[in-house]
């Protein structure tokens, strides 16, 4: 992982342009090793060592996450709604197929866990060179694994889910649908009275592009919607990062740091403790805007 290596002949990896956006900016990762490079039935999969950045998995050219940093991303999108609400029971996971959600989402006295993802070969791949994200949460007996569009399963639940995860690609490709005014009228159906739902979505950078646009369409269902912010490295951010929570009754504000604390101790008690990012301060911060990024 050091990158002081010497690296002089080591080809670039360098992240596909976001079509339309950022077309100013390249970063570029050095390939150590390559580790598994092929097609799936719906997109391109590359996973490769890098200089500095540990493992790294790529979609249709565009970072997932690194092994330096996955932790940030899958701590954050699953403790802070999961923690947010009252007493979640029901969960699904749309897309995710790295496992690094339901790692973390395992930790919590859930009684079922749904999973769908489209492609099966990234789960297989995952599990096979990039043991060290979902560690070996895919046995958990609570799960249920499904391969299919994840709309279809949505589409199939009513008043049924406490907390429903979105773990996207970008708004591009086979992932682009899972954007649209349609599938957040069917999340917030799929989701029970209390239900609070978290799509993963881009870097503020992109606030006026996709962020705002984004939390125009869910404000039509949702009653409170809040962006989350976490760096992310790996990504061409060029500011921190953004996920957007919706709920439809509890205000996400409203949660004291030591109600954060009494409930992660009485859940998860000493499972908490493997967290590497996440705190009750770290939580309340994340929901913290700058004048520029609020949605108003
Ligand atoms: N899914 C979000 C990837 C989007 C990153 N975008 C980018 N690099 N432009 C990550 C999956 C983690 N389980």
């Amino acid at each position: 992982m050091s990158p002081q290596t010497s690296n002089k002949n080591k080809p670039w990896f360098i992240e596909t342009y976001f079509p339309g956006i950022r077309r100013c900016k390249k970063d570029s990762f050095r390939i150590e090793k390559q580790i598994f490079k092929g097609k799936s039935d719906f997109q391109d999969i590359f996973i490769f060592e890098s200089l500095g950045f540990g493992k790294i998995l790529t979609l249709d050219g565009i970072i997932q996450f690194s092994q330096s940093d996955e932790f940030i991303y899958h701590e954050m999108i699953v403790h802070v709604p999961l923690i947010t609400h009252q007493s979640p029971k029901r969960f699904l996971l749309v897309g995710g197929g790295d496992g690094g959600v339901i790692r973390e989402a395992s930790k919590h006295p859930l009684k079922e866990i749904q999973m769908v993802d489209i492609d099966r070969r990234v789960v297989e791949l995952a599990q096979k060179y990039l043991g060290f994200v979902s560690k070996g949460a895919f046995k958990d007996k609570r799960l249920d694994l499904m391969f299919e569009d994840g709309r279809k399963v949505i589409s199939r639940h009513k008043d049924y889910f406490d907390v429903i995860i979105v773990d996207s690609t970008d708004p591009v490709g086979p992932g682009k649908v899972l954007f649209e005014g349609p599938f957040y009228k069917d999340v917030y159906e799929a989701l029970g009275k209390d239900g609070i739902a978290i799509f993963q979505l881009g870097p503020f950078l992109d606030f006026d592009l996709i962020i705002k646009p984004t939390a125009k369409k869910l404000s039509k269902f949702f009653k409170y919607l809040n962006p989350i912010r976490l760096p992310m490295p790996s990504y061409s951010c060029g500011s921190e990062y953004c996920f957007l929570m919706a709920s439809k009754t509890v205000d996400p504000l409203k949660i004291s740091q030591s109600q954060i604390m009494k409930r992660l101790n009485s859940r998860l008690g000493k499972k908490a403790s493997s967290f590497k990012y996440y705190t009750p301060a770290v939580h309340q911060a994340s929901l913290a805007m700058p004048k520029i990024w609020q949605l108003g």
